[in-house]
């Protein structure tokens, strides 16, 4: 059977807008000021480049847009219809009391995105496999108990009590997949109680309170947030080689070492495979097993999990190398994109880090000593990324600058952009100092606007020398291997809210 998805979101704007026509819209405020602001106004804060969003195809001055309408099938040529069907709905206007009226609408900005094709299916334009980690969801599709949203597929994590005083472990979907309340991603139902040490995750795991939009038609909605991130692959590729040879680092067993410089940078290998189940080399059975490529913790060593002897549905990880954990930063450098981004269990080291403090903490971010587990579990997002433009021709072993407009879609959605969009990129992402000080900025997403006037990024990683040691490094880039190009802060309203708004009830 084939599928076409369509999803439609407003800004702040459009919903006030709309309150012309549905009184009473907005008589209760919505709380995220960030998304009542917009990201144009509030990209600064990001550390957006200097012409941010003025310069942007999407979301500045050259295309303002209310909505984003997100269409997606299985195939091209049910996606063109869908497009076609949308389209005329817009342009062709419909008759009303004799008269031919237009929609009203116009459309700002169009953007194809599509999996990448060939070999670089599933994965991004630098060449990594994306969409691997996401957070479980707690909650029921129906009545059935057994009819869970997130199926518990690792048998070592369901729920374990907490015993003599201690949290339970957490009760995870695939293996390494948390389960959230559902009310960190959709209105209207519990948050995660980010109390330190909580028992969030327990037989009886204590929820935080309701998450709630302002007004109450939010419910079952979801903030979206959009970016348009270009990427200059050539570019990214370059400084990986760049890197290899300066420190002499030499992969022992494949002797790729600009893809051992990306893996450290990432946090795992292009296949997917992470760096703390297999340091030395890419293991492609590793990476596109979804049982075992999230099985990993940075604060103490992850067990294999053993064949299950009769569920069909439980995983077995038993293949793969098991993962040692990396308190120290070791394997997985603390400035690698998936530990800043999700520091897992990740806690301060109590020895200061590399010791250099870059700078105050960001305003409004908490100071690394207060990292905790429950709190993280309090900042995910629910991501999705579409490629657009064409494939590079560029590797990390032969870099091509070729100047073309690529990157990616980047989708999230939450139920609040302050505290999970903004505050990633802010606190962690963008801030050298975390999760401890002189780690450096996020090597892949981070954005810097430096007193200077300079974009120059730094970050410190730990990659092997020709002899597999370990050697720790600060690298220092004038580039932006992404760039925000466009976006905007949504809201993506349930069904019976977009009846709501379209006045059929
Ligand atoms: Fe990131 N990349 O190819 O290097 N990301 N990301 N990201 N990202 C992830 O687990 C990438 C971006 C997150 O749970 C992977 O899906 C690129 C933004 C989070 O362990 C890879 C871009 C933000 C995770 C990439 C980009 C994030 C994550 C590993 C932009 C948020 C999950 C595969 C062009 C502000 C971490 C996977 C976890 C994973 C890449 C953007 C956040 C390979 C190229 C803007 C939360």
């Amino acid at each position: 059977m084939r599928s076409t998805w369509m999803n439609i979101a407003f800004t702040f704007q459009a919903l006030s807008a709309l309150e012309d026509v549905v009184p009473g819209l907005l008589d209760t405020d919505f709380k995220d000021q960030a998304f009542v602001e917009g990201l144009a106004e509030r990209s600064h804060r990001l550390g957006d480049a200097p012409g941010s969003p003025d310069g942007w195809f999407v979301g500045g001055e050259r295309a303002q847009p209310l909505v984003i309408v997100q269409i997606a099938s299985d195939t091209r040529e049910d996606l063109a219809t869908e497009v076609n069907r949308i389209e005329d709905s817009i342009y062709a206007g419909h008759v009303a009391d004799g008269k031919c009226l237009g929609s009203g609408a116009r459309i700002t900005f169009k953007q194809n995105g599509a999996n990448l094709p060939g070999n670089l299916s599933g994965h991004e334009h630098f060449g990594f496999l994306d969409g691997i980690s996401q957070p479980g969801i707690r909650g029921l599709l129906s009545s059935d108990p057994r009819d869970v949203l997130t199926l518990r597929q690792n048998p070592a994590k369901r729920d374990q009590p907490s015993q003599n005083g201690q949290p339970g472990t957490p009760a995870q979907g695939k293996p390494g997949q948390d389960l959230l309340w559902s009310g960190e991603f959709v209105f209207g139902y519990p948050k995660q109680n980010s109390q330190p040490n909580a028992d969030w995750d327990g037989p009886n795991p204590i929820p935080g309170p309701i998450a709630e939009a302002g007004p109450t038609w939010a419910k079952n909605g979801s903030f979206l947030v959009f970016r348009r991130l270009r990427q200059d692959v050539g570019g990214f590729h370059a400084f990986l080689k760049t890197t290899a040879t300066n420190n002499n680092v030499l992969n022992p067993t494949t002797g790729s070492a600009p893809a051992l410089v990306g893996s450290r940078l990432v946090g795992r290998w292009a296949s997917g495979a992470p760096v703390l189940r297999e340091p030395d080399q890419d293991n492609s059975t590793l990476g596109n097993d979804d049982c075992a490529n999230n099985n990993f913790e940075f604060g103490g060593a992850t067990a294999n999990i053993p064949a299950p002897p009769s569920d069909p549905f439980s995983c077995t990880d038993e293949f793969a190398p098991p993962s040692p954990g990396d308190t120290a930063g070791q394997v997985c450098p603390f400035s690698a994109h998936i530990r800043k981004v999700y520091p897992r269990d990740d806690t301060p080291l109590q020895t200061g880090g590399y010791g250099a403090v870059a700078g105050a903490t960001p305003p409004g971010c908490p100071a690394n000593a207060t990292l905790n587990e429950p709190d993280t579990q309090t900042h995910r997002l629910l991501r999705r990324g579409i490629p657009y433009g064409d494939i590079s021709a560029s590797t990390p072993t032969s870099p091509v600058d070729d100047n073309v407009d690529r990157g990616l879609l980047f989708f999230a959605y939450q139920t609040s952009i302050e505290r999970q969009f903004e505050f990633v990129t802010r606190c962690w992402a963008n801030n050298p100092d975390f999760k401890e000080p002189g780690a450096g900025v996020d090597p892949i997403i981070g954005q810097v606007n430096n007193a200077d006037g300079t974009r120059t990024r730094h970050f410190q990683t730990v990659i092997p020398d020709a002899n597999g040691t370990p050697q720790s490094v600060a690298l220092t880039t004038e580039k932006d291997w992404v760039l925000p190009t466009g976006g905007g802060y949504f809201f993506s309203p349930s069904l019976s809210a977009l009846r709501m708004l379209s006045g059929q009830v």
